[in-house]
């Protein structure tokens, strides 16, 4: 959940677009002025990626890379490999270069407080997008652009009492990435959803990593360990998937025989949803490289910004996924 006490900030929907708060409110933040970046007026951007783990993050580093070059911003970009030291060596090189602005979407939420008050004193401005981190100082990032996956969690939980709670049902949790925003966040909220209807146990829950692989060697495992299983809520479609690869390996029919939740949308994803194999997908927009380039700029010039932007999603069932297939850009 967004770890920032007396959270006042002006919470905006992305579909109203971004706008400067005027005024001294709260909830939204001053930056600090630039830090530099290169002799012309083009704006240097140092992004910090967490890796290549799944579909969502391909779409997301695309989104921002042509968001860039729309914008005509110089983007200095690295990927972490799902790894925080490689992410905080990146920060680092960002303020030796002298950039203008940083963001990033932390791996994890803890351990960046050095890093980002390092910025702070460079006079470096950082947006977080993505994914949160938990520090009490929320003077070191200027504001957060992303989903709220306490509300995904909780739309997936939803789903599953509506579904699934007339009947036992032997829940398989694959957790994303240990530490990670939205793995804990989207826990949070599917087990305070389910937590009123008895027929819903959560009898193994376990990390995947975020990734295809890291989904069906846990599901294999699960299966194995507990042959009652009869449901799956996979935090990302990625898991999701390699846990179809582990139902089907053990000769049950996924979307049938074990129901899958998921979230994220992409569209490996959503083609399953469509063939039946996965039953319900609650959406987690990647698309954030335009309203981040927006935010940029607006940092950049010292315009006030709000202290976090959420991003508009929704869910999908079988039917509907048929339905946006086509339309789908990620
Ligand atoms: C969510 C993002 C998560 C996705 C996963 O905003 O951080 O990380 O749900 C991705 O697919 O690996």
């Amino acid at each position: 959940m967004f770890k920032k006490t007396a959270l006042t900030a002006l919470t905006a929907a992305l579909a109203l677009g971004l706008t400067a708060c005027g005024g001294s409110d709260e909830g939204s933040s001053a930056a600090s002025g630039g830090g530099g970046g290169g002799g012309d007026d083009t704006i240097t951007l140092g992004f910090a990626q967490v890796g290549a783990e799944s579909g969502w993050r391909t779409a997301n580093t695309a989104s921002i890379q042509e968001a860039a070059k729309t914008a005509g911003i110089d983007l200095q970009f690295s990927d972490a490999q799902q790894k925080q030291e490689n992410q905080i060596s990146a920060i680092r090189s960002f303020i030796q270069q002298r950039v203008d602005v940083i963001a990033f979407s932390p791996v994890v939420e803890t351990g960046w407080d050095a890093v980002l008050l390092e910025a702070k004193r460079a006079n470096i401005p950082v947006i977080l997008t993505d994914r949160s981190v938990d520090s009490e100082d929320d003077s070191l990032y200027v504001t957060f652009l992303g989903s709220d996956f306490v509300e995904e969690g909780k739309k997936a939980g939803e789903w599953a009492v509506e579904n699934w709670g007339s009947q036992p049902t032997f829940i398989a949790e694959l957790q994303g990435t240990t530490g990670a925003a939205p793995a804990i966040d989207r826990q949070e909220g599917f087990a305070d959803a389910i937590a009123g209807t008895p027929n819903l146990q959560v009898v193994a829950s376990q990390t995947g990593d975020f990734t295809r692989s890291g989904g069906r060697e846990v599901m294999e495992a699960m299966l194995n360990s507990h042959p009652e299983i009869n449901a799956v809520y996979a935090h990302n479609d990625d898991m999701g998937l390699g846990a179809i690869e582990a139902i089907e390996a053990a000769g049950k029919v996924p979307g049938k025989d074990i129901q899958i939740i998921t979230v994220d949308a992409v569209k490996d994803g959503m083609q399953a949803l469509a063939d039946g194999k996965i039953n319900f997908i609650v959406e987690c927009n990647p698309l954030l490289g335009d309203q981040l380039m927006d935010l940029a700029k607006k940092v950049v010039a010292g315009e006030e910004v709000p202290s976090r932007v959420v991003t508009e999603e929704t869910t999908f069932t079988q039917e509907q996924a048929v339905q946006v297939l086509p339309e789908r850009k990620y």
